[in-house]
């Protein structure tokens, strides 16, 4: 059955794989299954057609048969639950593999966004430069406590896993920070993660819509 996934038509980021389509392209590679790409623009992601698939209208969506899911981290699931490679099979490690992916999204990911929100809709406000710091002081609240768990650990629990592929994709959008080199162990796991052939496909994809010449 074909999967298709959707994503932007023209990046923000110009294809520096931070858009979230680039997570469930690298989980697709992972698990080798091949998928379709319909790329929506910003007006027509807030269209009926598309508020059908994402209640929020946003991307990525994913399509497979009868089934539409959104939500990075339940589309991930889905794949990792459904092909192998992305959970260990002992019962207990694969529950602590999907934990991994909860605290990625709803742990470590909410101050990242807080960041980046900042950067980009708060830069013209008088008070940027005085919560700014607290903002980035967040941030490496949660990074401090990662950093130490990790240690010097190759992954978060074990072989790599769906945990692995959700955290990584979170801490790639603070490379620009400079916040990231703070932390060697985490950069050194954001640099492992980036170096998987899957997720070199995975960005090489993105990276060809958001460079190719326009139509026509
Ligand atoms: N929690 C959602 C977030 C999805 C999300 O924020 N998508 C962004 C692109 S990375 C988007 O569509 N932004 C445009 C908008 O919200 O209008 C997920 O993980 O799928």
């Amino acid at each position: 059955m074909t999967i298709t996934i959707t994503a932007f038509e023209k990046s923000p980021d110009g294809g520096k794989g931070l858009a979230r389509d680039t997570r469930v392209r690298w989980a697709l590679e992972e698990v080798s299954q091949p998928y379709a790409v319909r790329l929506v623009s910003f007006r027509a992601m807030k269209e009926p057609a598309h508020l059908a698939l994402h209640p929020f209208g946003q991307i990525p969506t994913y399509e497979e048969g009868d089934l539409a899911l959104f939500e990075t981290g339940s589309i991930v699931l889905h794949l990792a639950e459904r092909h192998a490679g992305l959970l260990p099979r002992d019962a207990n490690a694969r529950a602590r593999a999907i934990t991994w992916m909860f605290a990625a999204v709803n742990t470590v990911e909410p101050p990242i966004l807080d960041l980046s929100a900042a950067r980009v809709m708060e830069r013209d406000k008088p008070w940027y430069e005085d919560r700014l710091p607290l903002v980035m002081d967040r941030v490496r609240a949660r990074l401090n406590q990662l950093s130490a768990r990790m240690g010097d650990a190759d992954w978060l629990d074990g072989a790599f896993s769906a945990g692995d592929l959700m955290m990584v994709s979170v801490l790639l959008r603070l490379r620009a920070s400079g916040i990231l080199d703070e932390y060697p162990n985490l950069a050194a796991y954001v640099a492992r993660g980036e170096a998987r052939p899957a997720y070199q496909r995975a960005f090489e994809a993105q990276l060809a819509v958001n460079t190719a010449p326009p139509k026509g």
